[in-house]
């Protein structure tokens, strides 16, 4: 995508070059700012500076790093799934009837799985899944999370058996993680790096999985749906509301109210009110209620500079300060919604779900003064750009078991095994993550997903790469044949008629917190065949990461036994031994290791060698897959 809005206003790309150069250090993990005696410099790379003013190595110093990104991203995600699950209580003890409901066979499954007596009344089970999700994040518990029984069981059991495994809280996984990577506490590197795995579970499982859950047990289980990408799907001629961030509990109240309140946007002259999603909202709203995909959030304040957007409304995460100086020189309102989370020069509308539909209604009233605000201006222009692309999104765990159900009911992982088997299905890789200015002028992501298409390895994308992924109609079933390899594309027609539908080159399974959705399909995988996901020719990518959320689901990744490949490197270059073990040692203790690699013909070529090193080894091997 290739607008970059007035020559006058800065954008990610102008600042990202005024920030060069980047300080080497804390690009390679070796800057220390834990306390006041630094900051200290840290590395392996230069003799004499090994050693920081407490003694703290480059070990020490990068893995205490990293633990704290990978901490701070568990923290977001928890924080997230906990807010989902508070919404699950209040319905059920039917404290909230703005909310609902809308899975219930979810519902059923998710409590099965939890070990709770699934039959019976709906509402005594959605209470004990909403305390047994709220439990998770409460201390003093024994044991471990409820919701790691959501992993894959053989690898559970393999990391436990190598005691690796979350306590019982999520909180107190990233409270401990702080406190141990304090001045002065833990200063062993590799014990830094469990913990450092176990608040990647911890994510994974009261992050992402639990998110996820909970978000289709209250909003729906999505199901493939096409819609429309780029920044071409705004309308100047109605109220363009754009919605940001990324919880549902907010964007479905406003887009419930929006199909209400098209009336007041006409009497002010407006065609409707046209909302539009942004960055993993985008993703959520796309894939349960076709709105359109404006814009990653790379491009949020690209949307901003077209003039159309009259309210650009946030919750939490992702969310760049660079909006807030953008909206002086427009009509946009720029709306927080989360009480912890405020910008200087946007307007505060406290949402919260107990008055969810007065909070909506106020949001987009606000939304439609800023229209009529826009129109009124005089010599105020609008320049959007011509720029749309079909996408089919959604494409979920639960479409993936029913259309291999549909293909083959006696075993429905067969189709799925003899694609892979056959090598017709090569691997299948979750490229995941966030457009990172580094890499976008690379085309970084489009390259990688044409040269893993060209080798029959199917790309499954979530967040803003599902964005990046259908603007450039990767996500078109159209493309198909022309995108997808030989092999691939014989798969993906083959299971045309299970799906009900053509099914595009490229998978979009939804938000980052669905991730959570690629380890269900690998947790299918791996249980019907009985063989360790850390066996199966799956790989995980980040080929542009941004986000501390990014590296703790790379974290997590890792836990599950994938080879995980990111770009820009993650901070560890300092530490040899940091380095070494995440690089190769982690083989043996995970079966997962990182590939870091920032040129995309290179990215490839090891994702592509890391796929057919695990084919060789399942496929010598006659008990598996079999
Ligand atoms: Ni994921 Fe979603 Fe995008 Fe990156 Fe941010 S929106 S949670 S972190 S930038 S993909």
């Amino acid at each position: 995508m290739s607008y970059s809005g007035d020559e006058d206003q800065s954008l990610p790309y102008d600042r990202l070059e005024e920030s060069r150069p980047q300080c080497p250090f804390g690009t390679g993990g070796g800057c220390c700012r834990i306390c006041h005696m630094g900051p200290c410099r840290v590395t392996d790379e230069k003799q004499g500076m090994d050693r920081g003013v407490c003694g703290a190595g480059p070990g020490t110093v990068v893995a205490r790093n990293l633990y704290r990104q990978v901490a701070a991203g568990a923290a977001s995600h928890a924080d997230h799934a906990r807010e989902v699950a508070e919404v699950l209580r209040e319905v059920v003890n039917k404290d909230n009837t703005t909310y609902k409901i809308r899975d219930e066979q979810k519902l059923r499954t998710i409590a099965k799985d939890l070990g709770i007596n699934a039959e019976g009344d709906i509402d005594t089970i959605g209470k004990a899944v909403a305390d047994a999700a709220l439990n998770d994040f409460e201390e003093g518990n024994e044991g471990t999370l409820n919701w790691l029984q959501r992993m894959p069981k053989e690898q559970r059991q393999y990391l436990t058996e190598k005691d690796i495994q979350p306590t019982a809280s999520a909180d107190m996984e990233v409270a401990r993680a702080m406190h141990r990577t304090t001045q002065g506490n833990d200063a062993d590197s590799r014990h830094l790096l469990q913990g450092t795995l176990e608040a990647g579970l911890a994510d994974g499982y009261a992050g992402l999985t639990m998110g996820t859950d909970l978000q289709d047990i209250l909003f729906g289980t999505p199901m493939p749906t096409t819609t429309e990408a780029n920044l071409g799907v705004l309308n100047p001629d109605q109220v363009n509301i754009a919605v940001h961030g990324h919880s549902p509990v907010l964007s479905e109240m406003v887009v419930k109210h929006a199909q209400q309140m098209e009336q007041e946007a006409k009497k002010v002259g407006a065609d409707g009110i046209n909302i539009v999603g942004i960055c993993c909202t985008g993703n959520e709203l796309a894939q349960r209620d076709d709105i359109p995909l404006a814009a990653h959030s790379t491009q949020a304040e690209m949307a901003v500079t077209t003039g159309s957007v009259d309210a650009m409304v946030v919750d939490v995460q992702c969310i760049w300060p660079g909006l807030d100086d953008l909206i002086e020189c427009h009509h946009t309102k720029l709306i927080t919604t989360t009480d912890f989370v405020q910008l200087p020069e946007a307007e505060h509308v406290s949402f919260n779900p107990e008055t969810a539909d007065a909070d909506a209604q106020e949001i987009i009233k606000r939304g439609i003064d800023a229209y009529q605000d826009r129109v009124e201006r005089p010599g105020y222009t609008t320049d959007v750009p011509d720029q749309t692309q079909q996408a089919v999104v959604g494409v979920s765990d639960k479409f993936v078991f029913e259309t291999l159900a549909n293909a083959n009911p006696e075993d429905p992982t067969q189709p799925l095994v003899e694609a892979i088997k056959s090598g017709q299905l090569r691997g299948i890789v979750g490229i995941v993550g966030c457009p990172n200015p580094k890499l976008r002028t690379a085309d970084m992501t489009e390259n990688l997903i044409d040269e893993l298409l060209a080798e029959d390895i199917l790309p499954v994308v979530t967040g803003c790469i599902g964005h990046i992924a259908a603007q450039e109609g990767y996500l078109d079933p159209k493309n198909t044949d022309k995108m997808a390899g030989d092999g691939l594309a014989t798969v993906l027609d083959n299971l045309e008629e299970a799906a009900g539908a053509e099914l595009p080159p490229v998978w979009h399974m939804g938000s980052c917190v669905d991730n959570s959705r690629i380890g269900n399909v690998l947790r299918t995988l791996s249980e019907e065949t009985g063989t360790p996901t850390r066996q199966l020719p799956v790989v995980a990518s980040a080929p542009e990461l941004i986000a501390e959320k990014a590296v703790s689901i790379g974290t997590w990744a890792l836990a599950l036994g994938l080879p995980l490949h990111v770009a820009p490197e993650l901070p560890v270059n300092h530490s040899d031994e940091v380095t070494k073990i995440l690089t190769e040692e982690l083989k043996e203790i995970t079966g997962g290791y990182l590939i870091q690699e920032s040129d995309p013909d290179a990215a490839a070529n090891e994702i592509i060698s890391a796929i057919d090193q695990r084919r060789e080894v399942l496929f010598a091997s006659p008990a598996r897959g079999d």
